[in-house]
């Protein structure tokens, strides 16, 4: 049990949607919540991390700063994927070993795993197989994010952890239709398509690959959850346990956004990886399960780009 109550917490990333998320999350624990601006600190520069970690000194970090995208932007920018995100987890991670950090939570994802991994997919299937195309560059950084962690606590005995969540959604979620993950692109093309009087609504790929989703809500939860409980090599999978084809997704978004046309399907567009469903015995085990549904979810994520974003 590692205890937050007093503790000086850095949420590297506190103005994505996951770090927003984990910095609400953590409000109700007592600590002191730490974040840093860019102009503080850019995070691929190693030595301004160094810097703001030794003149902030915090005891635990959450390494929630990535780059991240949906399948498209993946597919499209692999170079500042792979770049990015080795630079942000190797600087925060060498620094927080640096300035003695007591905890350090580093978050991947589930595209960690082989493409063609047993369903549900459990921790140890990680490094089995060859890793789905599409988002390769980004999977490599995460294993080496989930590596650095096991390999400073193999050799320094440094209590570093790693989870790996889902596919996530929710509130400050990215709803540019390039760069987007597919919730908040069929929220938003759903809505315009409403608004519009349009027939159809377009969804890329075949419809017919499945994919797991996680409330960013949850996801945090689950993050401060195994910050105050976990300590051990293996990285733990973050998740529902639960999961639909892309149709489904895109019926049930129809049905939250109240757009009675019809779905057309784009084939020029990629599928990715046929399905990723976590198996999240590991993490159910120690005490922890999600609490929104995805209906609930989706709701709530419409009423948020409504407010917000529309
Ligand atoms: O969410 P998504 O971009 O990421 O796409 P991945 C999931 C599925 O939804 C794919 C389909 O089969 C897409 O073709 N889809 C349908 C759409 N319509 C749309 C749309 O309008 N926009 C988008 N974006 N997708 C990402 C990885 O993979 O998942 C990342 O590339 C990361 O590395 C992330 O791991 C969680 O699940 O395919």
């Amino acid at each position: 049990m590692y205890n937050l109550a007093g503790k000086r917490v850095y949420v590297a990333g506190h103005k994505g949607m996951v770090g927003r998320a984990v910095v609400k999350a953590l409000a109700a624990e007592n600590c002191t919540i730490l974040t840093a601006e860019r102009q503080d600190a850019d995070l691929i520069r190693q030595s301004e991390v160094e810097a703001w970690m030794a003149a902030n000194k915090p005891d635990a970090v959450v390494v929630c700063a990535a780059r991240v995208g949906g399948i498209l932007a993946n597919d499209t920018y692999p170079a500042d994927f792979i770049y990015d995100n080795l630079m942000i987890e190797a600087n925060l991670i060498r620094a927080s070993f640096d300035c003695g950090v007591e905890k350090l939570l580093f978050l991947g994802s589930s595209c960690i795993y082989p493409k063609l991994a047993p369903q549900p997919i459990s921790e140890d299937a990680l490094l089995t197989g060859t890793l789905e195309a599409t988002n390769e560059w980004y999977a490599i950084a995460k294993i080496a994010g989930i590596k650095m962690c096991q390999a400073y606590r193999k050799q320094h005995g440094v209590d570093f952890i790693s989870a790996m969540p889902t596919n996530l959604y929710g509130p400050y979620d990215n709803f540019d239709l390039q760069s987007s993950h597919v919730i908040p692109a069929l929220l938003r093309k759903c809505h315009e398509a409403k608004l519009a009087g349009d027939a159809t609504m377009e969804v890329w790929g075949s419809g017919k690959v499945m994919r797991e989703f996680l409330h960013v809500e949850d996801c945090a939860a689950g993050i401060v959850f195994l910050l105050k409980h976990y300590s051990d090599m293996s990285h733990v999978n973050l998740g529902t346990g639960e999961d639909v084809t892309i149709r489904q997704l895109a019926e049930a978004i129809t049905k939250t956004v109240g757009f009675d046309g019809s779905l057309a399907f784009d084939a020029s567009k990629p599928d990715g990886t046929p399905r990723k469903l976590l198996d999240v015995s590991k993490i159910n085990d120690l005490g922890w399960r999600h609490k929104l549904d995805l209906d609930t979810g989706l709701s709530t994520a419409y009423q948020w780009f409504v407010e917000n974003a529309a």
